[in-house]
């Protein structure tokens, strides 16, 4: 089957996909950034859900109703923090989007949107993070039947050349 990855620059709230992710923290206690978007825009069901879920450990993704938003599921998962690369970074955030994806595909979902995890508050160098963004999504998608296409939506400029780069959209 034909898989799809796709470059936008824009706010993930208005993506209308199966699920969106969300650049949570391991609380799924909301925030700011691309978390504080979504909880706003989504409405309180979201929450809600995140309480009854508890707490997500770094590199793994549960999953919610998507509230308000156009998107019909949230899927929280968790970035590392960035401390200089000796503390698994890499790998912790290669497991977030291989385990969002491998989730959607439980659900069977087809369309999946994600943000440029752990590149805001958690500090993560954007172009190193595009990369592994990049290269799990696409190593995850061949082994996947239902998730056909990705999504990556970059909130700036400067992320969405990264990312077009880094597929060869240029
Ligand atoms: N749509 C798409 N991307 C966005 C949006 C949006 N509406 N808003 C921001 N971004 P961040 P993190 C981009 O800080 O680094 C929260 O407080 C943003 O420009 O949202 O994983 C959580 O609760 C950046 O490129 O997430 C955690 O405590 C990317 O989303 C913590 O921040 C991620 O930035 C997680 O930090």
């Amino acid at each position: 089957m034909n898989k799809v990855i796709e470059v936008i620059e824009g706010d993930i709230t208005t993506v209308q996909v199966d699920a969106i992710v969300n650049a949570a923290n391991e609380q799924l206690a909301g925030g700011g950034g691309v978390d504080g978007a979504i909880h706003r825009a989504g409405g309180p069901t979201i929450m809600a859900e995140c309480r009854e879920i508890g707490s997500c450990p770094t590199g793994q993704a549960v999953m919610t109703n998507g509230g308000k938003l156009p998107a019909d599921k949230v899927i929280h998962t968790v970035g590392p923090v960035w401390s200089g690369g000796n503390q698994k970074e890499a790998e912790l955030l290669a497991s977030c989007y291989r385990n969002s994806l491998i989730l959607a595909e439980e659900y069977q979902l087809k369309r999946i949107a994600f943000p440029n995890i752990s590149t805001g508050v958690y500090g993560y160098p954007k172009k190193e993070a595009a990369r592994i963004a990049v290269q799990t999504v696409e190593d995850t998608l061949r082994n996947l039947d239902y998730v056909e296409e990705v999504v990556f939506v970059c909130f700036d400029e400067e992320n969405e050349s990264i990312y077009k780069e880094s597929l060869g959209h240029n």
